[in-house]
């Protein structure tokens, strides 16, 4: 579902559901698009049959929250973690003031996400306006209610943590992928993520300032290694759902995180 106002996005979601939860599921999508503050002059629902699909089944990343507050403070320790994964600091820093701008070419938030080279920060989507949008990704019956118990256990009780970990998680085993850096694009809502096989997803309370309306995703790839049509192939076609929950963790302070990443990983590429 994506839902616009004078041609500007406002919101969109997607599922997978068994054939006989269609109609409910759709209902459910068109409240989800009133249900924005200014109500969408255009729904456009797109409804795919995946007989036939290959259904690859992931467990969700594991979750952790560093304690922090404040901008400042979440996107430096944003581009600390990235560099873990193998980002480069240029070109964590580099996502991060593309996203903080408006990605698309017109200013815009994008309607996807951008993929970013890792060790230069050069953008490699052909699609600057739209991005690279992951779909085609959901629970299986009954797993979303049980993420949602556990996340609820560590006081993350917002729809978009679950979405955000759904999408983080498909997107997580992209081919090539390295890491992922999120916040959203409602002004209402600050927190956002860096998410990678290795690390899971890794929250910060805090990526942008209240009232900010600019969000984006990046995906982090090796432009050398970097295979554009499987990586289309696997976002967009290829069918993803989560049939466990990972771990959710305690939040912990930066500072124990990135402690134990060193004991686990050594250095991080600068
Ligand atoms: N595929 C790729 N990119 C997308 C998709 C998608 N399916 N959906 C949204 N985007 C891009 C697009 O550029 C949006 O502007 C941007 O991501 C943000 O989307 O753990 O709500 O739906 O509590 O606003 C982070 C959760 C929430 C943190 C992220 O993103 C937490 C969120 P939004
Ligand atoms: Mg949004």
């Amino acid at each position: 579902m994506s839902a616009s106002v004078r041609g500007k996005h406002v919101s969109g979601a997607e599922g997978i559901v068994p054939s006989d939860r269609v109609d409910a599921f759709i209902h459910d999508l068109l409240s989800r698009a009133r249900g924005k503050a200014a109500g969408p002059d255009e729904i456009v629902l797109s409804i795919d049959s995946l007989d036939g699909v290959s259904i690859r089944t992931l467990r969700a990343l594991d979750v952790v929250t560093l304690g922090l507050s404040g901008m400042e403070a979440g996107r430096a320790a944003a581009v600390t973690v990235l560099t873990y994964t193998g980002v480069s600091r240029r070109a964590a820093a580099e996502a991060i003031s593309i996203i903080s701008r408006g990605a698309a070419p017109s200013g815009e938030n994008m309607r996807g996400a951008m993929i970013i080279d890792a060790r230069t920060g050069e953008r490699l989507e052909a699609d600057q306006e739209r991005g690279v949008r992951v779909t085609r990704f959901g629970w299986s019956a009954g797993e979303e209610e049980k993420t949602a118990r556990k996340l609820e256990e560590r006081g993350l009780s917002h729809v978009r943590t679950r979405e955000a970990l759904a999408l983080a998680t498909k997107g997580a085993f992209a081919p090539g992928l390295i890491a992922e850096l999120c916040w959203s694009d409602d002004p209402d809502y600050t927190a956002g993520y860096v998410a990678s096989p290795v690390l899971g997803y890794v929250r910060f309370p805090s990526l942008k300032d209240f009232g900010d309306a600019k969000g984006g995703r990046a995906y982090f790839v090796s432009k050398e290694r970097f295979d554009e049509t499987a990586f289309l192939a696997y976002t967009r076609t290829e069918a993803v759902l989560i049939d466990s929950p990972g771990l959710c963790r305690p939040e912990v302070s930066p500072d124990e995180f990135l402690r134990a990443l060193e004991t686990a990983k050594g250095s991080p590429v600068r």
